[in-house]
């Protein structure tokens, strides 16, 4: 049982059955219809999988659980689902296994511990509250209200309710996630990380500083008349299959696109639309126009030498470039800006981006073309230490133009979880703004606390370091989503109790404090009684969610109405009346329209087909510094690495969602049977006398320490030299917790210092 006591998301360290093929050159099309087929049909009945296809993103039916894109507003095909969204929804669905009680009774936890991510995922959905107490080597029913009363009695024997860490995971709904919010402040602390510090905290922080509003700005419509896309470090063919349609529109309505990635990915090279006959016979529309295979961590390089050729475009034909008059009205610091681009080298830009002086300009080029701009990013932008900054050259760029706040024009952080943006609105944030902290403790009667609270790595540190004793997630994998995996596991040892609000096994049940918690909770696509729950997605619409399955066993309760029962249980003195919230979400709704900005008439306005749009300022080029957006200024900074290392991304494979691991394929990019994989340049292999296929390890390294994960086959592939990739949740033993991303404290899970050794 030596690997039991592993923490896990380095294990196991055995092959499974590598099978490589070309990578492909489009995404989606037959082979993606088929592939969620397999997938629903596995996990759960032929009847249960169809029938919670149909009700997938149709109007009266409920958000798709995978990710944040917003669905079309005016026709929905009978099939508004995409094969990544039909997997999760496979995965929530599943009945053809159970974690029940007869399951823990069988199972040790360490046993379970040493299972793989794969197979816990197969093991279908967790079904009843069960307890591990001190010293036990097996979960045990336990009821409801006991379960709450031990979180009640663990909480009450704090010294301080900053003890007590309140995580968030992106899939949790709006009335739970109010309800959390409220539960926690008023026990008496803002210690509330979310998923979201580990993702969008950079766009959040880049943009509130420049635009004003921590979101983006454009709509699906603007797609539509957009003149030029820009997707910077962003996979959406895996991660947000259902935007290549847009991607698809938006260039037969003319757009040029261009791609940033140091990886060639499928789904940014073509399109094969499921819903279309060429699509299903596998015809794809080529996307991209320009395709720059940029340095990972390249990217300022790349944007500031847009910033500077489009500069010396406008000197050579004076009022031709920039909107003047825009960036007279709506901005700030232009003069300063320039003289700091102006002075920038090209050799350093390209130096540092991995692109050459032409493929700068013609990228400008296109910028500068296009009557309207928006540009897309994800993780590959967010999660570097200079993160922040980065997307606030990205801010500079369309501040040039005033490509904000115009149609078919805007920025556009395409988000993670699917209401992970709402769960922000709800106020799961460690550092609330004081309006909303005083509308809640008016409408609540209680004075919230205003110290800021622990963010996903503080949280570790304090639960590392003795000072966090009690830890509550609703919703995700805490143990498996962080960085520096082993550290983590010594924290959540260290608590006196951890609960876990999920809907399937994962190694955080099984990592745990010296009590744990599982409390099994209905999915979004099952039934809860006849009410219904609210979502927002990546574009600020929230819109109403109605389950349409049979919940999958009696026991499991609603997310409401398990934080609901937990407050109950806590707050003793309080006359919040959270039973009737539990059994009527409209209570909840009325309180979140007298204290969330945006959401009068809330309750009407839910329910009216296709949501609502929740206001946004920078739409209407009202920005941060008296309605301005200041240019910002930052230098450039490059990683310092020694001649042997290189720079490791750790990135998502196409069978995963997060740390749920669907199956072992990696379709587009080639791989099958196997995710201990690293993606190398061939060059880079042959300098460290590596042969395809080779079990190498890899240590990274970071000031002075190294950490180490072990046996992983090398891989040619097509990405600039000095680069490599590999998949996350297996890297995160790799990422060090102090390494974070400045302001947002984002763990730099897209730069990992590297070096890489044959093993034997
Ligand atoms: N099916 C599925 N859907 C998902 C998820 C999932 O796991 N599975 N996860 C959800 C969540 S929570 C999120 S946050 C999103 C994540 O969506 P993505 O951000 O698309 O996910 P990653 O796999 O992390 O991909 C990052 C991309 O950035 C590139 N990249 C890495 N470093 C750099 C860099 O320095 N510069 C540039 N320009 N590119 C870089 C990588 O090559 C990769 O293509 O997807 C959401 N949707
Ligand atoms: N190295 C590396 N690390 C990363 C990243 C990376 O790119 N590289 N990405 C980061 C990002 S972007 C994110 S968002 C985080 C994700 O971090 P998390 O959100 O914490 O992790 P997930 O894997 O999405 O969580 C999956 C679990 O959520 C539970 N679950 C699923 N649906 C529901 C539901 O409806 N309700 C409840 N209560 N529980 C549910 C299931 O039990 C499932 O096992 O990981 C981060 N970690
Ligand atoms: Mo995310």
């Amino acid at each position: 049982m030596a690997k039991a006591t592993q923490p896990a998301a380095e294990n196991p360290e055995e092959f499974t059955d590598l099978q490589r093929s070309t990578p492909a050159q489009s995404a989606a099309g037959l082979p993606a219809v088929t592939s969620s087929m397999k997938h629903a049909l596995r996990e759960s009945g032929a009847g249960r999988a169809l029938k919670s296809w149909l009700g997938l993103n149709q109007k009266d039916g409920f958000d798709c659980p995978s990710c944040a894109w917003p669905d079309p507003d005016g026709h929905r095909a009978a099939t508004e689902f995409c094969e990544n969204g039909a997997k999760a929804l496979a995965s929530e669905a599943a009945n053809r296994n159970r974690c029940d009680a007869a399951f823990f009774k069988t199972h040790s936890v360490a046993e379970l511990a040493a299972q793989t991510d794969h197979w816990h995922e197969l093991q279908g959905r967790l079904t009843e509250p069960m307890v591990l107490r001190k010293g036990a080597t097996h979960y045990e029913p336990i009821a409801w209200d006991d379960a709450f009363s031990l979180i009640a009695e663990e909480l009450h024997a704090l010294s301080s309710p900053n003890e007590a860490i309140f995580y968030t995971s992106g899939r949790t709904v709006n009335e739970a996630a109010y309800l959390y919010q409220l539960m926690a402040r008023r026990f008496g602390t803002n210690n509330l990380p979310d998923c979201s510090n580990m993702c969008h905290e950079s766009s959040g922080a880049a943009l509130k500083a420049t635009i004003g509003i921590g979101k983006g700005t454009v709509s699906l419509q603007d797609f539509e008349e957009a003149g030029a896309i820009f997707i910077f470090g962003q996979n959406p063919g895996t991660n947000h299959p259902r935007m290549l349609s847009s991607l698809q529109a938006a260039k037969r309505n003319g757009a040029e696109i261009v791609a940033v990635n140091p990886l060639k990915e499928a789904g940014l090279l073509g399109f094969a639309h499921p819903q279309e006959v060429s699509g299903m016979l596998g015809m794809a529309t080529p996307l991209t126009e320009q395709y720059l295979q940029v340095k990972i961590n390249g990217d300022m390089a790349l944007l500031k030498g847009m910033q500077k050729a489009l500069l010396a475009a406008e000197a050579e034909a004076p009022g031709t470039v920039l909107d003047q008059e825009f960036i007279d009205q709506h901005t700030t610091g232009f003069d300063e800006w320039r003289t700091a681009v102006e002075a920038v080298e090209w050799d350093e830009l390209t130096e540092q981006s991995g692109l050459n002086r032409k493929e700068i300009e013609a990228a400008a080029d296109t910028y500068r073309r296009a009557r309207s701009v928006i540009s897309c990013w994800a993780m590959g932008l967010t999660q570097h230490t200079t993160a922040v900054a980065c997307i606030q050259e990205l801010v500079n760029l369309h501040l040039l133009r005033g490509n904000i706040g115009k149609p078919g024009a805007g920025l556009c952080p395409i988000r993670g979880h699917s209401n992970v943006q709402g769960d922000r609105t709800m106020g799961i944030t460690t550092n609330a703004p004081p309006a909303f902290l005083k509308a809640l403790g008016r409408e609540f009667r209680f004075t919230p606390p205003t110290e800021p609270g622990l963010d996903v790595v503080q949280s570790i540190r304090a639960m590392r370091d003795g000072r966090g004793k009690v830890f509550i997630a609703l919703g995700g994998n805490f143990l498996s989503a962080t960085p520096d995996v082993k550290v983590v596991a010594e924290g959540l040892r260290r608590c006196r109790l951890t609960v876990q609000v999920s809907t399937k096994l994962n190694r955080s049940h099984l990592i745990t404090g010296q009590q744990a918690l599982i409390l099994p909770c209905l999915g979004r696509s099952e039934k809860d009684g006849d009410q219904f729950v609210t979502v927002e997605n990546s574009m600020s619409i929230v819109h109403a969610s109605h389950g349409k399955l049979e919940p999958i066993s009696l026991t499991v309760r609603s997310e409401p109405a398990i934080v609901a029962g937990m407050a109950k249980a806590v707050l003793t003195e309080d006359d919040t009346p959270w039973a009737d919230f539990a059994e009527d979400y409209t209570l909840i709704r009325k309180r979140i329209e007298k204290t969330v900005a945006g959401f009068d008439n809330f309750e009407q306005r839910a329910t009216e087909p296709g949501g609502f749009y929740l206001p946004n300022n920078a739409k209407e080029r009202r920005f941060a510094q008296e309605d301005k957006a200041p240019f910002s200024i930052h230098p450039l900074e490059p990683l310092e690495l020694t001649d042997d290392q290189l720079v490791l991304m750790t990135i998502r494979s196409h069978d995963q969602f997060n740390t749920t691991i669907y199956g072992m394929d990696d379709r587009y990019r080639g791989v099958r049977g196997e995710r201990r994989v690293v993606f190398l340049n061939r060059e880079d292999m042959t300098a460290r006398g590596l042969e395809p296929e080779q079990p190498v390890n890899l240590t990274s390294h970071w000031q002075g320490e190294t950490r180490e994960a072990k046996l992983f086959l090398a891989l040619p592939y097509e990405l600039p030299r000095g680069c490599a990739a590999a998949y996350f949740p297996e890297t995160n033993v790799l990422v060090p917790l102090e390494s974070t991303a400045r302001v947002s404290n984002t763990p730099t899970s897209k730069s990992i210092i590297i070096t890489v050794e044959a093993a034997n």
